[in-house]
């Protein structure tokens, strides 16, 4: 699948950004307009568009953008007192790129529900 996402183009290091994670699988980089004192988004290399394109085989690659984001967190004094993760689903759930994405937030007081 051809994939000439935002995120793409950075995972592919054709623009750029502030890269704070990679390993094999996930790219972890500071959202370009920060919606909390942190705001982290964290990306699989393999493209895939939203949240309702993810197969069966994709449950252990889900799993490690989780543990990406909160291994990152967990070693920040931001998250000592908790923080949130938010993944956004087409046009209702609030999603402009189309290449999944878990966004970490923190470094405030959160408000629910969000908007
Ligand atoms: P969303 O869940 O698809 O709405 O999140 C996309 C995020 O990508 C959003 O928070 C943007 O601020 C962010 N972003 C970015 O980090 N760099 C960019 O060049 C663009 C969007 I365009």
């Amino acid at each position: 699948m051809s994939d000439d996402t935002l995120f793409a183009k950075i995972i592919r290091r054709e623009i750029p950004a502030e890269i704070v994670h990679e390993d094999e699988h996930v790219l972890g980089f500071r959202d370009i307009d920060p919606k909390a004192p942190v705001h982290v988004l964290f990306v699989p290399k393999k493209a895939v568009a939203t949240l309702d394109d993810i197969q069966p085989e994709d449950a252990e690659l889900v799993g490690r953008m989780v543990l990406a984001a909160t291994a990152y967190a967990r070693a920040q004094e931001f998250a000592r007192d908790g923080y949130r993760v938010v993944m956004n689903c087409r046009e209702h759930g609030g999603q402009s790129v189309y290449h999944i994405h878990l966004h970490l937030l923190g470094g405030r007081q959160m408000t629910w529900p969000p908007g």
